[in-house]
């Protein structure tokens, strides 16, 4: 529908940006922090682009007062980042580090200090290797109370100043990666266990929330989602049920239980058919009713587009993490849908899909589903960035991605969705786990790449002046600069 006149933003909304602990903090075996599945993960050959890792990234663990101070000189209202598990807890259970503790409490009390709001992310793909040699990590029950004794741990600790949790990150993203496609650790390809340790996530989840609501904390906590709500090629209704499969199977999948406690109907039949339903043990169904949370973060950079794919049809392909346009491979779930190129929608050169409106589509979506207020934690383009020799960015590609889902959140307020705040991803540049260096999503240029740390030196991007006027400004500048 198209507006007469759009809502503004709301005067309390979270202008804020994102993080994960893994693609900033480096420090990766200091102060009694333990390896992550990521810190091995990484040394395999050939795993991730031109063999980055995480060793150093950005040092947000010794410069976390610099970029803070980046974000208050910004007028950032909230900054979302992740807690290292293996830095709480080293092996994953047992034994509390302090010293790791005391980095989270330094960091939360200097964003306070500007008065930018801490939203926290528990979990961001970085298991401790401890327990995934232990038991095999979410492959095994064990972990539902060993996450939730974790979270317990950070509750109590921060809950007098964090308001805003994010349990999970991307469940759907670490788990398919994880135990199907290989590009993630522990890099299985099996998919029965993958949805094994999905349902495993699952609970973890809802037990984690039910832990925090036990608690009676001040607050709110809900999951993050990557979604890509799925589009049909076109009218014919073979490719019109097959994107009604995607999203149920890729999407619905994940935010059906999150919300109601249970999987929607045909993709559990589905699964049940193809015998690979995971094991639902009495109890499961009660526990994941009681995870309810209280709003749905959501990752959007992309919707993806969908024909009809044959049981003996197309499967997973190679992703393109070089930035070379056009190398993506095709992809699909035999008997569900495989995705195919939208012909209107501009790509990056990693091959995403650039669309504003999706991200509208998507926010209805949920809101008719689910009814809950929805924060976006994660949205941004990643690109190539020039340093100019006067150390400028001009990054006017990335103002327009920006403006652009701005202005479909906007409309999506209209609309009637009940927006609590936007993230970017991300604030300064920072790890992408499989594609290095060079594709940057910051606000603040790092001065590094794949093969030299440099110096690290950080550089605001025109990125970053554009969005501290529109944080000033609480948005009002974005429906002018469209219409201009
Ligand atoms: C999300 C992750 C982030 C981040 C982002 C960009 O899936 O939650 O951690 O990496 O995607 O993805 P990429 O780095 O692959 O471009």
């Amino acid at each position: 529908m198209e507006h007469k006149n759009l809502k503004p933003f709301p005067e309390d909304f979270l202008w804020g940006s994102a993080s994960a602990a893994y693609q900033v903090e480096g420090a990766w075996d200091k102060d009694g922090k333990a390896p992550s599945v990521w810190d091995n993960f990484v040394r395999i050959p050939g795993k991730t682009y031109k063999g980055t890792n995480g060793d150093v990234a950005v040092d947000h663990y010794h410069r976390y007062q610099e970029d803070v101070k980046l974000m208050a000189e910004q007028g950032l209202r909230a900054y979302r980042f992740s807690v290292a598990w293996s830095r709480v807890i080293p092996h994953g259970n047992g034994a509390v580090n302090e010293a790791g503790l005391q980095f989270y409490d330094r960091l939360i009390d200097e964003l306070i200090s500007y008065g930018i709001e801490p939203v926290v992310t528990l979990y961001h793909w970085d298991i401790p290797q401890g327990i995934q040699d232990e038991y095999g990590g979410f492959l095994s029950r064990r972990i539902i109370q060993d996450f939730t004794d974790y979270a317990e741990v950070l509750f109590k600790r921060f809950g007098d100043r964090v308001k805003y949790w994010v349990t999970l990150n991307e469940q759907n993203v670490f788990i398919t990666h994880g135990y199907q496609l290989e590009y993630h650790p522990p890099g299985i390809s099996d998919t029965k266990q993958m949805y094994e340790a999905n349902h495993i996530a699952n609970l973890a989840n809802a037990s984690a929330i039910a832990k925090y609501r036990e608690l009676g904390l001040d607050g709110k906590i809900g999951p993050s989602f990557a979604y890509g709500p799925s589009y049909s090629i076109d009218a014919n209704p073979k490719n019109v049920l097959a994107a009604l499969d995607s999203e149920e199977l890729n999407a619905y999948f994940w935010m059906d239980v999150y919300t109601f406690g249970e999987y929607p109907i045909a993709a559990w039949n589905w699964l049940v058919e193809n015998d690979l339903a995971p094991t639902v043990l009495p109890g499961d169904t009660e526990l994941l009713k009681r995870g309810r949370p209280d709003f749905m973060g959501v990752n959007y950079y992309r919707t993806m587009t969908n024909a009809f794919n044959p049981r003996d049809g197309v499967g997973a392909g190679k992703m393109n993490t070089t930035g070379k346009k056009g190398t993506t491979e095709e992809s699909g779930i035999p008997g569900i849908s495989k995705h195919v190129n939208n012909p209107y929608l501009e790509k990056t050169n990693w091959d995403w899909d650039i669309d504003p409106t999706g991200l509208r589509i998507g926010l209805r979506r949920i809101t008719s589903r689910y009814r809950l207020p929805i924060m976006i934690t994660e949205n941004g383009l990643g690109e190539y960035d020039t340093l100019t020799d006067t150390k400028e960015v001009h990054d006017e590609y990335r103002i327009d991605y920006i403006r652009s889902h701005l202005y479909a959140i906007q409309e999506a307020i209209t609309d009637g969705v009940e927006m609590i705040g936007y993230c970017t991803w991300s604030f300064t540049d920072l790890l992408s786990w499989l594609n290095g260096y060079q594709k940057r999503y910051g606000f603040v240029y790092v001065d590094r790449d794949e093969t030299d740390e440099k110096e690290l030196a950080r550089y605001k991007k025109d990125s970053y002046f554009w969005y501290k006027k529109t944080i000033s400004e609480n948005g009002k500048n974005i429906e002018q600069e469209i219409k201009k």
